[in-house]
């Protein structure tokens, strides 16, 4: 007994120390900004490559091909975004213009358009039927604009500063709202031969005055960052919302790819992971492609490998050169959604029980929170700055085969470590350990059946702060 009380103890003292009292540290977290937080619910969003590259079957336009040669027979944008909803996408982005300098908009400030296409007879617009479409169709609108343009005259020189704030403020303020700025790390050289220094601080304080709401992308941010690498995926079990970009740049000054990946857990800024990935091998359509598009299955553990661990996923669809999205495509964006529908769709534990320990140090937290899809409500587990575990109880016997925690991130990322186990044969059987949760982590297992589970909380970086908790079988 004496034995027992004393490594008690030890465990106490341990939980203590690796679980610092809240207040201590909660100052000094990193946490999203309302728009952030508004941003990682959005999760999943398709990206749209098109322009000259769709008929020349290049992937980098060298910016002299003729305006003419952007000639979609058929584009019908209604249909991109039927096809997002039904993948279960929640926004859309769209390369208003890649590295050909090629704008998909008629741009005052550019002399190389559709304007100087014979579509629509140089009266087209895309981004303008796109927005329209997303609004029609309840789906966020985002832009890409490339800062690489191999056609601008003027790049290479200071004035390309100004001809591109020219270009931003066009789409910031001719398309509604957007939820999304992207910003490619590229720098090649332009027609004359010269690398352009961009002026990204100007940029930066451009977007954030004319579309304060949306989320600026690029290697280091501001908004989000890029996560590594161009297969979508979050490649170990931990993300980390936050990043240091002291000393780093766009591009080839960028930090290193697994840090990108990763994040830094004691990093300064809150700048998640955004996840990029083609459902081809080539961001632009190539119709040599078309018996190359990624299954529903794979497109399924992309998604697990990404959302599943925290990030969001811009998952790319390059529309053919009938302007729509082709039919390969389409048949397995439908089985990605009926996939992600029919697996993750049910909440099994909606109507179970949570116990928390009792604590006698503040006021009871209440265990609901955690089953009622509220991204502001949720439970310290360590409301004395000692976690306890947590045990959820079904109603009967239940079979399942995947969990999903989401953190409270709206207090910053904290837990570094836990274990989830059942209660089979009167003990606790441990199913599941991972690092960090974040925004959302998606831990799948072999089927289990029982009608406990115990959440512990291994280690944290301050009081752990469950959001919800989802229980799925696949
Ligand atoms: C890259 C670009 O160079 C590719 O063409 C593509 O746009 C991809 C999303 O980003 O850096």
């Amino acid at each position: 007994m004496r034995h027992f009380a004393c490594t008690f103890l030890i465990f106490i003292g341990l939980l203590q120390k690796i679980i610092p009292q809240p207040g201590e540290v909660n100052p000094a977290l990193p946490t999203p900004s309302p728009v952030q937080l508004n941003w990682h619910e959005t999760e999943f969003y398709l990206f749209f490559h098109f322009g000259p590259n769709t008929f020349t079957n290049l992937e980098w336009g060298h910016g002299t091909e003729p305006e003419d040669v952007f000639r979609p027979t058929a584009l019908d944008c209604n249909q991109w975004c039927e096809v997002a909803k039904l993948a279960g996408a929640r926004g859309v982005v769209i390369t208003a213009k890649h590295h050909d300098g090629f704008c998909l908009w008629p741009s005052a400030y550019s002399a190389h358009t559709v304007r100087e296409s014979k579509w629509r007879d140089g009266r087209g617009d895309v981004l303008r039927e796109l927005s329209e479409a997303c609004r029609r169709n309840g789906l966020k609108f985002g832009v890409y604009l490339s800062p690489w343009d191999r056609n601008h005259p003027k790049y290479g020189t200071p004035e390309y500063n100004d001809v591109y704030v020219n270009t931003l403020t066009e789409l910031l303020t001719g398309y509604g709202q957007l939820f999304e700025i992207w910003w490619d790390g590229a720098n090649g050289e332009g027609p004359n031969g010269k690398k352009q220094v961009y002026d990204f601080h100007r940029f930066e304080k451009v977007a954030a005055k004319l579309q304060p709401n949306a989320v600026v992308f690029s290697d280091i941010g501001p908004g989000c960052r890029w996560a590594g690498n161009e297969r979508g995926l979050i490649e170990t079990e931990t993300n980390w919302c936050m990043l240091d970009t002291a000393g780093f740049q766009r591009g080839n000054g960028g930090p290193p790819t697994d840090t990108l990946n990763r994040g830094n857990e004691n990093g300064a800024l809150w700048l998640p992971a955004e996840c990029d990935v083609s459902i081809r091998p080539g961001w632009f359509y190539h119709p040599e492609e078309d018996d190359k598009v990624k299954s529903p299955d794979q497109l399924f553990h992309i998604y697990l490998n990404s959302v599943g661990k925290g990030a969001n996923l811009i998952l790319n669809v390059p529309p053919d050169r009938t302007g729509r999205i082709h039919a390969r495509d389409s048949t397995a964006l439908a089985g990605l959604g009926k996939i992600v529908r029919e697996r993750l769709g049910q909440n099994l534990a909606s109507d179970a029980r949570i116990h928390l320990s009792a604590n006698h140090c503040s006021a009871p937290e209440n265990g609901k929170n955690l089953l009622d899809n509220d991204v502001n409500s949720g439970v310290n587990l360590a409301p004395c700055g000692v976690a306890t575990p947590l045990i959820m109880a079904f109603g009967k016997t239940t079979r399942f085969s995947a969990i999903m925690l989401k953190e409270m991130i709206r207090e910053g990322q904290r837990i570094k470590k836990f274990k989830i186990e059942i209660r089979k044969n009167g003990r606790w059987r441990e199913i599941a350990q991972s690092t960090t949760v974040g925004a959302r982590k998606i831990l799948t297992f072999p089927e289990v059946k029982t009608r406990k589970v115990r959440i512990t909380i291994l280690d944290a970086k301050a009081a752990p702060m469950l959001n919800e908790i989802r229980v799925f079988r696949f």
